[in-house]
């Protein structure tokens, strides 16, 4: 059984992403039996539960509102509107729900309390709960595994150093606070980042440094294709090739054996060879439903007909990690707090996202 190893350095890192490709699928594939069940993947339902008109300006993004896209935005959804949603998803074989809002971080407030309630339904209809709602403070995350959260999504997206080319409105800092907030609940940490922004090898490896530092490291880690999309900072990037979201997905997966990989955004420009390459290499986990947050993604009934073909498993629920208890709202013990948090604001600006700004 490989170790588990917090103390990666990014020359470590970048050495395994370049080894050549044949040697790299074996290693992975290799660590990746040990730990896992090749032939089971994880299917996880993205719903944006709010979305649009976000206040950061994160370069990647259709949702942040200083952009000019195309995004049509939606107020908080009723707690009605996700149950049904999350049974939609149950019954195409979906194990996990996994809300997503356009928010630099919580407010304590009726639209919070909404969302513990939604929290709370999904876990009564067991399934597994997460949600993506930016920053969150340590009451907000223990209110929130009270309610029965079973992960919280929170993107390192890329290096430290790299980090300061795409986001402005916050920084690396911020991010790994609330990773350490959501640690210290029984909530399970997602984590993951982003390829294809321009960034090189080494901020890829020092992004996976990063999060194998963690300890312990995050129960799953998203790997997401930019989708670029018109109007942000990145419309012009280049879409990532097959090859290097291979080489991520292997890299993530022998550096951090124990966890679930995620083949995230971007899906739509990979082939059913390319993403078989994906399984093979240790991704175990799929984003579905023809919509991620704003942006296409393949057809659940594709992804089922390629899951057939592969002979995959969509994972049960709960099988890493027993179901959480939810307590209801009327006998809750934690005090809502309304802290305003100070979070990091490094007074920097980024050339791209003034122009995409400003652009008329
Ligand atoms: N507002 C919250 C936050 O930023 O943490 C939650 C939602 S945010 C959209 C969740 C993640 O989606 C981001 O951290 C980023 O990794 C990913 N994402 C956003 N736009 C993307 C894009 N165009 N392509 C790929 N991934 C994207
Ligand atoms: C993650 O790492 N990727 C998902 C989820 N976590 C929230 C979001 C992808 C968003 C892609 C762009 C969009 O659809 O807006
Ligand atoms: Fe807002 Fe999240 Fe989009 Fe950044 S990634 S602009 S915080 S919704």
């Amino acid at each position: 059984m490989s170790v588990i190893r917090h103390d990666w350095t990014t020359e470590e890192i970048m050495e395994i992403y370049d080894t050549p490709l044949m040697e790299l699928l074996y290693k992975a594939a290799t660590i990746h039996r040990e730990h896992h069940d090749p032939n089971t993947v994880q299917v996880s339902t993205l719903l944006s539960i709010k979305t649009g008109g976000c206040p950061e300006d994160c370069g990647y993004c259709p949702q942040a509102a200083r952009y000019h896209t195309d995004v049509d935005g939606n107020d908080l959804m009723s707690v009605q509107q996700v149950k049904a949603q999350a049974l939609r998803a149950k019954s195409s074989g979906s194990s996990r729900v996994c809300m997503g809002a356009a928010w630099r971080n919580v407010k304590d407030g009726p639209e919070f309390d909404d969302v513990l309630e939604m929290v709370r339904t999904i876990n009564k209809l067991d399934m597994e709960v997460c949600c993506t709602l930016g920053m969150i403070t340590e009451n907000q995350a223990a209110r929130l595994a009270e309610a029965g959260l079973y992960a919280y999504n929170h993107n390192l997206d890329t290096s430290e150093e790299y980090y300061k080319e795409v986001i402005s409105t916050r920084g690396y800092e911020d991010r790994l606070a609330t990773i350490a907030n959501v640690r210290k609940t029984n909530v399970t940490v997602c984590s993951g980042g982003i390829i294809g922004m321009g960034e090189t090898p080494k901020d890829r490896a020092g992004m996976v440094a990063a999060l194998a530092k963690l300890d312990p490291q995050p129960e799953s880690v998203p790997i997401n294709a930019l989708v670029a999309v018109e109007g942000t900072p990145l419309e012009d990037q280049q879409t990532v090739e097959i090859w290097e979201m291979i080489r991520m997905v292997a890299t993530t997966r022998i550096v951090m054996p124990q966890t679930q990989v995620r083949l995230s955004a971007g899906r739509t420009e990979m082939s059913r060879e390319g993403q078989a390459m994906c399984f093979f290499a240790g991704a175990n986990s799929i984003f579905a439903g023809d919509k991620l947050l704003t942006t296409p993604n393949p057809d659940v009934k594709e992804d089922m007909e390629l899951f057939k073909k592969l002979g995959l498993t969509p994972q049960q629920p709960f099988v890493k990690k027993a179901q959480p208890e939810t307590i209801e709202a009327v006998h809750s013990k934690l005090e809502t707090l309304g802290e305003k948090p100070k979070w990091s604001r490094p007074a920097h600006h980024i050339a791209r996202n003034e122009a995409a700004k400003n652009k008329a």
